[in-house]
């Protein structure tokens, strides 16, 4: 068997076991239950393994849609408890109360272009419709034309540095009494966030609560989720036009031509040669040198800032396993804590098809030697979170597969 052959068959072997027949967990052990983003990850490389299973991924994902389009970032399909917050903690029966980055729209088109589910997408088509909007009707306090995101876990980055200063704001002390569980969940807590900041995580979801699960106390313009919702615009325009939709074709147009002026006008920084935060709340600008900073170059060289992010990246961010999501020459960078420094295979995909196949053949090799844990410090390639990660199984799939079609 190759090494590549081998990589596959371990990466389908953790799928499997991670495999909730209708939905993946992220990891059995730290995150056992339904998360959005995550989710559509797997779709990508369940699609390899068995097309129906992907889409029944999907599927699974949209029953937990909201009334509003929003489709949550977890689902408890079982209440377990092991998993802190569960829904109480959240206010709700079975899911948390804030939306994920919508890259459901990727995995769809991923296995619409293989050829799988025609029939399942054009249903679908008003549901997604509705994923997306949501992020344009409740996600832009100030109207700028920009997608603001409403707790550090709905854009999925956690810990980055770009939420220091919004949570710096929120009072520790407005949380309730909490246990958490994912510190002993992990070989080492140092990796995860401190109490302190779970204290503010928590009094977020409750000021989101007061406000009837529309925006809390915290709402920050953020140039790495709307670069996702312009993604998710794109696909879903592809789709209508696919199957004669006119009318969604167009309204998507617009909506992704606006969300694209936004970002340039009110987040592109020439002097910076990158785009900054806005927290709307605070009223003021946050500028991190961390890879979110940069992914607007995920939209292509019609971009504003696209030459001179990309040559940021290869240079300045092109750590021994890249990429690392904060730049190492930064005073922000910590290589082994979450999101603020190790690589994640989940940006290493994104990104890749803007930086090319180099980086490609480092996540292939990182995960052929070290195995597909939650992320990795960019220097030692030492994986670290918890270990038997789900979409840097499926990604690392979808990756090799992509390599060999040579459209990496
Ligand atoms: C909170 C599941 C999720 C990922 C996030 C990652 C982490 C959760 C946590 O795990 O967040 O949503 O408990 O830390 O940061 O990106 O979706 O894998």
């Amino acid at each position: 068997m190759s090494q590549g052959e081998s990589l596959k068959a371990r990466a389908e072997a953790q799928l499997r076991s991670n495999d909730r027949d209708r939905y993946t967990v992220p990891s059995s052990r730290l995150y056992p239950h339904q998360w959005a983003w995550d989710s559509a990850f797997a779709a990508i490389g369940w699609l390899h393994i068995d097309p129906q299973r992907a889409l029944l991924e999907l599927t699974t994902l949209f029953e937990g849609q909201w009334d509003d389009g929003r489709v949550p970032h977890i689902q408890f399909h079982i209440l377990t408890g092991d998993y802190f917050p569960g829904p109480d903690s959240w206010g709700t029966e079975r899911t948390s109360t804030i939306s994920n980055p919508p890259v459901w729209m990727l995995a769809l088109e991923r296995i619409f272009e293989c050829g799988h589910g025609h029939e399942q997408i054009r249903a679908m088509m008003p549901a997604l419709e509705r994923s997306v909007t949501f992020f344009h009707q409740q996600r832009d306090p100030l109207d700028w034309g920009v997608i603001c995101t409403a707790h550090p876990w709905e854009n999925g980055l956690d810990n980055c540095p770009a939420w220091d200063a919004a949570l710096e704001a929120i009072n520790p002390e407005d949380a309730p009494q909490f246990t958490r569980v994912d510190k002993e969940r992990v070989e080492d807590p140092e990796q995860r966030p401190t109490d302190d900041q779970y204290k503010r995580y928590m009094a977020v979801v409750e000021s989101i609560t007061r406000a009837g699960f529309g925006l809390g106390d915290f709402a920050v313009y953020d140039p790495f989720l709307t670069t996702l919702v312009v993604r998710a615009e794109g696909v879903l325009g592809r789709f209508a036009q696919h199957f004669g939709m006119e009318d969604v074709a167009q309204r998507a147009a617009q909506r992704a031509q606006k969300l694209r002026q936004g970002l340039v006008q009110r987040l592109w920084s020439q002097e910076l040669g990158r785009y900054r935060f806005y927290d709307a709340r605070g009223k003021s600008w946050i500028s991190p040198d961390a890879l979110p900073a940069y992914s607007p170059l995920m939209l292509g060289d019609q971009i504003e800032g696209y030459a001179q992010m990309k040559a940021t990246l290869k240079a300045d961010f092109w750590a021994t396993w890249p990429l690392p999501t904060v730049n190492p020459s930064s005073d922000l960078f910590e290589p082994e804590r979450y999101w603020r420094g190790p690589a994640w295979i989940n940006m290493n995909w994104l990104f890749a098809p803007e930086l090319g196949s180099e980086l490609v053949d480092k996540t292939l090799e990182l995960l052929q030697k070290v195995g597909f844990w939650e992320y990795f410090n960019p220097h030692t390639g030492r994986g670290l979170g918890t270990d038997g990660f789900a979409w840097s199984a499926a990604l690392g799939l979808d990756l090799m597969v992509r390599r060999e079609e040579g459209s990496s």
